[in-house]
């Protein structure tokens, strides 16, 4: 179908620009795009186009069976030495290419549809280069325009019912320094933001990621302010990561409705 086929043409176009005999080590998102990324790495070695000794980085379970089962090697992340020592980069990846569930016209992205945005943010940090893949539902101007299941929040399941409370009540209008309420811009659109517990579908009870913790997801309209609300939400005790990546995509490659494909960077 439509969806399914733009998610491949992107993830196709991505791939086959971005990973090449020179890249030995490459962060694996999670999700369903990132499903015909792997499809793609399985016929590039089988073309003998990767390097040999390529490592990849997963994100999640799922993400190390689309590796083990494109027949390449996995690596965990803090068993690689930074790629550029002593300079001002700590990388220890080349490349990461992963999925998204909106990307904004400056590249901020919401992440975390499919739970796994902790590690998620974890490979991108320490990646040279991120670069998001993903359908046309995705392309948005503001995040928030078109995903409306709210911000993936990962708590410790400890203190969840406390947290969404406190996120509840966070304020579209931070105090900025110097700046009155009055004057500061709004964050995000909604004057109370609500926070709810994912719950699980094929297991009763809450959805627990693979980190033994809770999601939150956390609807506040659009979001204006992207990594103003990524550090409001940070800051909450018992938050463990949000699934708002600011500034952190190099270039974000859609599938149009046309087949047709589009590179933002
Ligand atoms: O959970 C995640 O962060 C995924 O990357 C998600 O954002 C994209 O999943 P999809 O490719 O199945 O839409």
């Amino acid at each position: 179908n439509l969806v399914e086929q733009s998610k491949r043409s992107a993830a196709f176009a991505a791939v086959d620009k971005h990973v090449g005999p020179t890249v030995r080590v490459l962060g694996v998102g999670s999700g369903s795009t990132v499903v015909y990324a792997a499809e793609r790495l399985l016929e590039l070695k089988r073309l003998n186009k990767l390097h040999p000794e390529l490592l990849c980085v997963p994100t999640s379970f799922q993400s190390k069976q689309l590796i083990v089962d494109a027949g390449l090697r996995a690596s965990d992340l803090d068993d690689l030495p930074e790629l550029d020592p002593g300079s001002g980069s700590f990388a220890s990846i080349d490349v990461t290419i992963d999925g998204a569930d909106e990307v904004d016209a400056e590249l901020n992205a919401i992440k975390g549809g499919g739970g796994a945005h902790l590690r998620e943010k974890l490979v991108a940090a320490a990646s040279r280069k991120l670069v998001l893949i993903a359908d046309y539902r995705k392309d948005s101007e503001v995040l928030g325009d078109k995903w409306d299941k709210g911000v993936p929040v990962e708590v410790s399941p400890l203190a969840w019912s406390t947290i969404k409370r406190q996120l509840e009540r966070m304020v579209p209008k931070s105090r900025v320094q110097g700046v009155s309420t009055a004057d500061a811009a709004a964050a995000f659109e909604f004057n109370h933001p609500i926070a709810v517990l994912r719950q699980a579908v094929r297991k009763a009870g809450p959805v627990v990621t693979d980190n033994g913790n809770f999601i939150l997801d956390v609807s506040m309209g659009k979001i204006y302010d992207p990594l103003a609300v990524e550090q409001l939400i940070k800051m909450v005790p018992g938050v463990i990561e949000v699934g708002i990546f600011s500034s952190m995509a190099a270039e974000a490659w859609f599938g149009n409705e046309d087949g047709s494909i589009a590179c933002r960077y």
